[in-house]
């Protein structure tokens, strides 16, 4: 026995790429031509089979690393008696090398054409692969570069790209087709500017000069190249699925294993995700539980289903799309953040009384300081001295942001918004609240751009005019805290020798304990009620 590298064969064109699945674990025993992992680049799939029989004894990279010719995988035990294989049959092939400009490839006398041919260009050592998705339809405007067909075989799934810009014409194949360098794949209309960038083409032998349409071959962004043998087996019940499809599901955290696929061969297509994902936030099917090695997922039991009519009469009406958008961040929000509240009050008595007398003072300009606007200053001086409330995380970074951009809860009649005030730091109060005031009309016009609701490094929101006394704000993330507020309220206060009426405003901090600990949001709230119990220490 003796113990062997197995590393990442020629991948033709890939040379950085991600390691998206490994199917193997130490332990087992691989056959010549068995899938070790899959690997992803934005473009395509595909799986790296073992060039050798043996015992894996050690994984020299997991899930998330990025791989290229040469990387090595892992460590395998081989019967001596096993010479290294170099069979070219067995060992994935060199991607046929292509130079971009002799496969962008167009009949020169056709220069005034305006409808291409768009082909399958060379996809190296694939010959019959099938088209799994179309991603592009009649009338689209598509882009050179963009991905029109995924086609795949056993082992790979790969994004085909149009080598031109222009309006699709006319589709040639669909899904279930056979397809291989050469198919024709859709009619693209070029415009003429188009057309005559294209450099005078290297001669193809298989266009037809004098055609009246042109013939265009390109190259892959990426050739592909995979062990050829047929009858190496795919990867057991590995999900089906495309690398656009498995790049959505990653997106929202979907497992694929868990997903039934509906397309052809089982293949789990887009929609596939999007009612996985649908069943999943309504309760009718419970997340997976997940593997012990998985740590904690959710777990939950179904959404009950109630028929609410059998109780008494009902209406039902659909969420606004505020509500929608908002909701979806909201859960996310507060099952992702591990979030704490911390509660105190602020003695306003003063900064109340000053408020008042500057509004009475300035009746006539029509500005009033709201009590939102004093905090929006107060936070900022209180974000200035502890910074790590004015980040955000980055992995295992911390973003910290040297602006001032505050965002405020405003209610509206069909949900939750929060315009942003920016640059607070650089405002005035009397600034603040105007901005404030306009921006909050908007927000009830339902007319606020999205750039008036971007960019927030803070948030607060306030339900002082309203009532109440606490409450637990959500963190707007990817901010990691939010300053609730209440509605003020006359408080008996001792002064050491009696009690005192005080206005004693209700404050709750939600904070990311990834990011903050108790005695950081405990400083926070101390340093704010100081500040709003005596706002000349603002300018310090
Ligand atoms: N304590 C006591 N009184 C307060 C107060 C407080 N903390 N905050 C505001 N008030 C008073 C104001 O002074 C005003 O009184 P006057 O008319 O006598 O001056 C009155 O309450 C109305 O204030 P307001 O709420 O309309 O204005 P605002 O500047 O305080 O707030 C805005 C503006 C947009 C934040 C608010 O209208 C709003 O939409 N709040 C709801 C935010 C929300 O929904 N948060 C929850 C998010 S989580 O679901």
């Amino acid at each position: 026995m003796s113990l062997i590298e197995i590393k990442v064969p020629d991948i033709g064109d890939f040379s950085d790429v991600t390691v998206i699945e490994l199917l193997v674990k130490v332990g087992d025993t691989v056959k010549v031509e068995q899938s070790l992992l899959t690997v992803e680049s934005d473009k395509a799939s595909m799986e790296i089979p073992s060039s050798h029989t043996g015992v894996v004894k050690e994984l020299k990279l997991g899930l998330g690393d990025t791989v290229k010719e040469g990387t090595l995988i892992l460590m395998l035990e081989v019967a001596d008696a096993l010479p290294v294989a170099s069979d070219p049959e067995i060992m994935p092939n060199t991607a046929v090398a292509h130079d971009q400009q002799a496969l962008v490839a167009i009949d020169s006398i056709a220069t005034d054409a305006k409808t291409v041919e768009i082909c399958v260009p060379d996809i190296g050592d694939f010959d019959q692969v099938t088209v799994i998705e179309i991603m592009v339809k009649v009338g689209d405007s598509i882009k050179a570069e963009q991905s029109l067909i995924t086609v795949e075989s056993d082992k790979a799934s790969m994004e085909i790209p149009s080598a031109f810009s222009g309006v699709v014409k006319e589709l040639k194949v669909a899904v279930g087709d056979t397809v291989k360098q050469g198919s024709l794949i859709l009619m693209l209309e070029i415009s003429e500017a188009a057309s005559v960038e294209i450099k005078p083409p290297a001669p193809v032998q298989d266009l037809m000069p004098n055609q009246p349409v042109t013939h265009v071959h390109h190259t892959l962004a990426a050739s592909l190249s995979v062990a050829k043998n047929q009858n190496a087996k795919t990867s057991g019940n590995l999900p089906h699925a495309s690398p656009s499809v498995r790049k959505f599901a990653r997106e929202l955290g979907v497992p694929l294993d868990a997903v039934k696929g509906t397309g052809p061969k089982d293949r789990i297509t887009d929609a596939d995700i999007q009612s996985y994902t649908r069943s999943v936030m309504s309760g009718t099917i419970p997340t997976a539980k997940p593997a012990a090695s998985e740590g904690a997922g959710l777990g939950l039991i179904p959404w009950p289903q109630v028929d609410f009519a059998k109780f008494g009469q009902i209406e039902k009406k659909e969420l606004s799309r505020i509500q929608k958008i908002s909701g979806a961040n909201l859960l996310r929000n507060a099952i992702m953040i591990p979030a704490v509240t911390n509660h105190d009050d602020a003695d306003i008595t003063d900064l109340e009384n000053f408020r008042v007398t500057i509004n009475k003072e300035n009746e006539k300009s029509g500005v009033k300081i709201t009590m939102l606007a004093l905090l929006i200053k107060a936070c900022v001086s209180v974000l200035k001295k502890y910074p790590q409330f004015n980040s955000s995380l980055d992995g295992n970074a911390l973003i910290y942001k040297k602006y001032y951009h505050i965002g405020f809860a405003a209610d509206t009649p069909d949900g939750l918004m929060v315009p942003v005030i920016k640059d607070a730091d650089q405002k005035g109060i009397v600034q603040i609240s105007t901005e404030m005031t306009e921006l909050a009309k908007k927000a009830r016009e339902g007319k606020l751009s999205p750039s008036e609701m971007s960019g927030a490094s803070f948030t607060i929101s306030s339900l002082g005019g309203i009532g109440g006394r606490y409450f637990t704000p959500i963190i707007n993330a990817p901010e990691v805290a939010i300053l609730g507020v209440c509605r003020a309220v006359l408080m008996p206060a001792w002064d050491g020798k009696a009690f005192q009426p005080r206005l004693m405003l209700p404050l709750s901090l939600t904070w990311d304990h990834r990011v903050i600990d108790g005695a950081a949001a405990a400083r926070f709230n101390v340093y704010l009620c100081q500040i709003l119990g005596d706002f000349r220490r603002v300018l310090l």
